[in-house]
């Protein structure tokens, strides 16, 4: 491409609002990748700092809510934001802090991914945070996009069988989430068709349920999967897609990122968040 076809670009804007993984595979660096690959103009406001690789979380310096409204103020009041996104959210503060921002700037598009704990076992919210992160965000929320073990911990109940998933998806629409996304990844010989392992989601909007399949993927490359994800879904409804649109087009990116994964590090591979062709 010569210079002079560059033309001024039409982008649409997306906030994420997360930890920073300084290794790059999850958190808020996952989701500045994945705005980007979808075209979206990424803007980002760190509410903690982790200390992590590939093989686990170390620590995290959490912010104060004060540090996250002022990174997020200047930013709303320059640009419309099309879409945000909510991922570790450490403490009570800081989650009540987002939702009165988002409140006042009256926001819409907002997906919330309850991150609860990382992979390797690291506590990314305390138990009162999380009782408020239902209280103040699900009601706010677009979709909320818990996987299973995050679904256990919301619901407090064990997860094994579709009507598990069900009752699940159900108290959380009674906390106010108008939708509500669970992953079924983790659910190993969960609906075995035709015996091959498939990664099923299912989308609970009002009384409808939606299913969406995909091959299972055997890999350890899984490190900022529900990041990338949960990214992916905020990009689609900044371009105007519906949230059925936008989880399908999510779900479709994130199996290619984890099928292109670049086996980095000694542990969980990132996902290759600027993957093609999904
Ligand atoms: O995948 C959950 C997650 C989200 N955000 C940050 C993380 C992790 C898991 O480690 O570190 C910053």
């Amino acid at each position: 491409m010569t210079q002079n076809e560059n033309q001024p670009t039409k982008t649409e804007i997306c906030l994420t609002i997360a930890g920073l993984d300084p290794s790059g595979g999850a958190g808020i660096i996952a989701d500045i990748k994945t705005f980007s690959a979808f075209d979206c103009f990424a803007t980002a406001a760190v509410a903690s700092l982790t200390f992590q690789n590939t093989q686990g979380v170390y620590g995290a310096a959490n912010q104060s809510a004060e540090i996250v409204r002022r990174q997020i103020e200047p930013i709303l009041q320059d640009f419309k934001v099309s879409a945000l996104k909510t991922g570790m959210l450490p403490t009570r503060e800081i989650i009540e802090e987002v939702a009165s921002i988002i409140e006042e700037y009256k926001l819409e598009n907002f997906v919330v991914d309850p991150v609860v704990r990382s992979t390797s076992g690291f506590d990314l919210i305390d138990d009162e945070a999380l009782r408020v992160l239902i209280e103040k965000l699900f009601p706010l929320s677009t979709v909320i996009t818990p996987n299973i073990p995050e679904a256990e911990r919301i619901a407090q109940m064990k997860i094994e069988t579709a009507e598990d998933i069900e009752r699940a998806a159900r108290f959380m629409q009674s906390c106010g989430a108008k939708n509500v996304l669970i992953k079924g990844g983790h659910l190993p010989g969960f609906e075995r068709a035709n015996k091959k392992r498939k990664a099923i989601d299912f989308l609970f909007t009002g009384a409808e349920l939606h299913t969406f399949e995909a091959s299972y993927i055997e890999t350890d490359a899984t490190h900022g999967t529900g990041c990338t994800l949960a990214a992916a879904i905020t990009a689609n409804l900044a371009k105007g897609k519906n949230l059925f649109e936008a989880v399908q087009t999510a779900k479709r990116f994130v199996h290619e990122a984890i099928r292109t994964a670049p086996q980095i590090g000694k542990g969980h591979s990132p996902v290759n968040h600027m993957v093609k062709n999904y």
